[in-house]
């Protein structure tokens, strides 16, 4: 896909390091009505919260653009079909060639990097691939980002989707922008790795790049991988008589659940603050998976869940992370944001999803 755009014209001007003209160039440049509908790159686009953010930012006035990687990737079709404005770039986070093509095709005002391989699980078999994609992606982003949008008071805005999972076997409770780190998986190594490479292009060289620590948060378009999903998927399944049993693997780990939905305006609230910064974005409640279970078999009238739940050890992880619960206080106070769906709600509008979507499926 090629677009349409001439140089902006604040790039051009070289000559002055003058602060209050540069703030006053990206206010032009953001607002200028040359160039009405400022553009979003979303890496990921085709995940969980690339769908949220890209209705989001359609919905805010944005044009959207999501990289996507393969050369025929079958979530085109259906990420197209659902969200038709979405323009989409071809590229790959292992590619750093490929990453700078897409920013000099799109030239975008923000860069969400969502893109990620994102199942924990995985990334213990997948360790090297988790690494290069999830950590070393990043910092070719951030390497992009400074080719194309130049040395000095570069235009592009970065979001960074850093993870609770940073915080592993946790250190303090509950977890805030300052606590310490201690990873208990490949892909939380990962995310430390770009976590702190985005702080450090931050403060080497100026960029606008943003962390956001978000905790986990689901909804209907989780993958099913995740245990959230698993759960109301076969809740659904089962209540239909598709499915007899629901087999799990840890389910004393506790989490602060939010809804997709609610986290992706986060996402965007940072980067519309004059100074980047790093935030957690949690609800600050924490769950067992068995509190889940019960309010998802409950919803769907199938009574004790006991009865259909039993454990298979493949699901056990090397090493676990046994308790997360966030501190979103600063988020609060300085974005505005705050969750609106709480615990009960998500796990009733996933379940009711699900029955919904089963049913049409059986049929
Ligand atoms: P997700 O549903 O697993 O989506 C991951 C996305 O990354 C997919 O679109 C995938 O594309 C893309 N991707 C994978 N490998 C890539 C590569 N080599 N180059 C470019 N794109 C690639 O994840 P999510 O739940 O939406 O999460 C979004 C981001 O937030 C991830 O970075 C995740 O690690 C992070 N995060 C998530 C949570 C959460 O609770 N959801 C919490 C904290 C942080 P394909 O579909 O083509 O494979
Ligand atoms: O596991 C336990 C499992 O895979 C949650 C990602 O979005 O959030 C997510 O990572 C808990 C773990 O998510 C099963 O051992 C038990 O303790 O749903 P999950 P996650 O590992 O918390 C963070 C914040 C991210 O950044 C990640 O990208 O549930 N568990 N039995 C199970 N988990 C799964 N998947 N399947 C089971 O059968």
């Amino acid at each position: 896909m090629q677009a349409e755009r001439t140089q902006k014209p604040c790039r051009t001007h070289t000559a002055s390091d003058d602060d209050y003209f540069i703030a006053a160039c990206h206010l032009i440049e953001r607002t200028s009505s040359l160039y009405p509908m400022p553009r979003a790159l979303i890496t990921g686009i085709t995940g969980q919260d690339g769908q949220h953010l890209a209705e989001f930012l359609h919905e805010k006035g944005y044009e959207v653009f999501g990289l996507i990687k393969g050369q025929n990737n079958p979530k085109i079709e259906p990420l197209l079909a659902e969200f038709p404005y979405v323009r989409v770039v071809s590229g790959d986070l292992t590619d750093f060639s490929s990453l700078v093509a897409a920013l000099r095709t799109v030239q975008p005002d923000e860069i969400y990097n969502l893109g990620a391989i994102s199942f924990v699980a995985i990334s213990f078999t997948q360790a090297e691939l988790t690494s290069n994609v999830t950590g070393l992606g990043v910092l070719r982003m951030l390497e992009a980002i400074r080719l194309v949008g130049g040395e000095k008071s570069n235009p592009i805005r970065f979001y960074q989707a850093s993870s609770s999972e940073m915080y592993g076997k946790v250190r303090e409770i509950p977890q805030n922008e300052l606590t310490a780190f201690h990873p208990r998986s490949p892909y939380g190594v990962a995310k430390v790795f770009g976590h702190h490479m985005t702080v450090n292009y931050r403060e080497s060289y100026g960029l606008h790049a943003s962390s956001g620590i978000l905790f986990n948060h689901e909804g209907p378009r989780r993958g099913y991988e995740f245990v959230t999903r698993k759960i109301s998927s076969s809740v659904a399944r089962i209540k239909l008589g598709m499915q007899d049993k629901l087999l799990l693997g840890n389910m004393a780990a506790k989490r602060d659940w939010g809804y997709a939905g609610d986290y992706v305006k986060a996402m965007w609230l940072m980067l519309q603050q004059e100074v980047p910064d790093d935030y957690v974005i949690a609800t600050g409640e924490t769950h067992e998976i068995t509190e889940f279970l019960q309010l998802a078999f409950e919803c769907a009238g199938l009574g004790d869940w006991h009865k259909y739940v039993g454990v298979d050890k493949q699901y056990f992880r090397p090493a676990e992370v046994d308790l997360l619960v966030g501190d979103a206080t600063k988020a609060e106070k300085t974005l505005g944001w705050k969750r609106e769906v709480d615990f009960p709600s998500l796990v009733e509008m996933m379940v009711r999803h699900d029955l919904d979507l089963e049913a049409k499926r059986a049929k």
